[in-house]
């Protein structure tokens, strides 16, 4: 059976995902799309692909089986909100959505409907190497886990779209995700510290430096660094009671010439996660082709907005904020 999948919000994103699902992936064709600029929608739409005028529109389409969700953060909410409704399974960029009070609509929507329906996109989660280095930490050879450090640094971010709150609620959303699936555990408070900043970004609070403290005590800090230039570095590096487990650096070509010896580093997150991006795909279109959902859930979407929440309070008031959560729904234990 060949899923038939409309995509809302046609930007950055939007049009590597259509890539992909028209020309790397099997058993999915892409029959609409929809955003907010028209003429975008319109220009990037593939071959025999409906441009609809609203999400909504397409949404209820009878062409389309599954959603996939590109728009802006703020507009997640009512468009998730929406395939639910329809019993559609939906893919969903990160941010789940922008507020807690937001993720719990979208929760409680989910569980009414009885099973799930939402895969979100934290894509790291499908990449070969962080997929090993959970396989070591959850081996227990090396102990339990202690701390963990995860670097996030992006060569630029748009000037003006990306303000100060993103590094907190944009950003580190990835980060926040990827530590509570590598511990296995929950986020139990955030501290933010700003170093000098990088004069760069212009007023752009940037570089940041989170602190997480999990459940058992482990604690994470994460390096946002958004306008390092040279390009996108991603780092992971575990320590654990007896051992070190680390992310390797990326297998690319030793050129060597009058600059010296040198590996190319990613551009941006289209290239370093570009495997993952798929990998993603391949298993919500498996799931959606069964009418659910798998991989990373409502509930983790609603775990990184709580964490992102807290590290925006706690930058204001300098101290450690609490993270606390709702009860965990039966639908979201696997
Ligand atoms: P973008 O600005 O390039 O594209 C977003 C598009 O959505 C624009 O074309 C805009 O017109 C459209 N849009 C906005 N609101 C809409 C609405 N209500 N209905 C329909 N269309 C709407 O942004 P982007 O970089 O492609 O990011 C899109 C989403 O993907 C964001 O949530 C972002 O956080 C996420 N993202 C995830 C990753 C990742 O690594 N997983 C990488 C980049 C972006
Ligand atoms: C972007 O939206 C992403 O999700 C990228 O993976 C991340 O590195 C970047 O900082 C975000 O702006």
């Amino acid at each position: 059976m060949t899923l038939r999948v409309g995509v809302i919000g046609t930007g950055m994103i939007g049009q590597d995902h259509i890539r992909r699902l028209t020309k790397v992936l099997s058993g999915v064709t892409v029959t609409g799309v929809s955003d907010i600029d028209a003429t975008r929608a319109a220009s990037v739409a593939p071959a025999g692909a409906q441009v609809f005028a609203t999400a909504q529109d397409l949404i209820g389409s009878d062409s389309v089986d599954g959603v996939v969700i590109c728009s802006w953060g703020p507009s997640h909410e009512d468009q998730l909100l929406a395939c639910i409704a329809a019993g559609k399974p939906v893919f969903c960029e990160k941010p789940l959505v922008t507020s807690q009070a937001a993720a719990l609509k979208v929760m409680a929507a989910e569980v009414a409907f009885g099973r799930r329906l939402v895969q979100v996109g934290f894509m790291r989660r499908f990449d070969a190497d962080y997929r090993r280095l959970k396989a070591v930490i959850d081996a227990g050879t090396l102990g339990a886990p202690l701390m963990y450090k995860s670097v996030h640094r992006n060569a630029s971010v748009p000037e003006g779209l990306y303000t100060s709150e993103m590094p907190l609620n944009d950003t580190l959303v990835h980060d926040a995700d990827i530590s509570r699936w590598l511990l296995g555990e929950e986020v139990a408070g955030v501290e933010v510290r700003v170093p000098r900043r990088s004069s760069r970004g212009g007023d752009l609070r940037d570089p940041v430096v989170v602190l997480l403290t999990m459940r058992s005590g482990a604690i994470v800090d994460v390096e946002i660094s958004v306008n390092v230039a040279y390009g996108y570095d991603i780092r992971g590096e575990v320590s654990c009671e007896t051992g070190i487990a680390a992310l390797p650096n990326r297998p690319a070509t030793v050129i060597t010439d009058q600059f010296g010896i040198r590996q190319a580093i990613p551009e941006d997150w289209r290239e370093r996660f570009i495997e993952a991006y798929d990998q993603e795909f391949r298993e919500w279109i498996a799931a959606a082709g069964q009418g659910t959902a798998t991989g990373p859930s409502t509930w983790d979407g609603y775990a990184a907005t709580l964490v992102a929440d807290a590290a925006l309070r706690a930058v204001e008031t300098g101290g450690s904020e609490p993270v606390s959560m709702c009860e965990k729904p039966s639908i979201y234990f696997s």
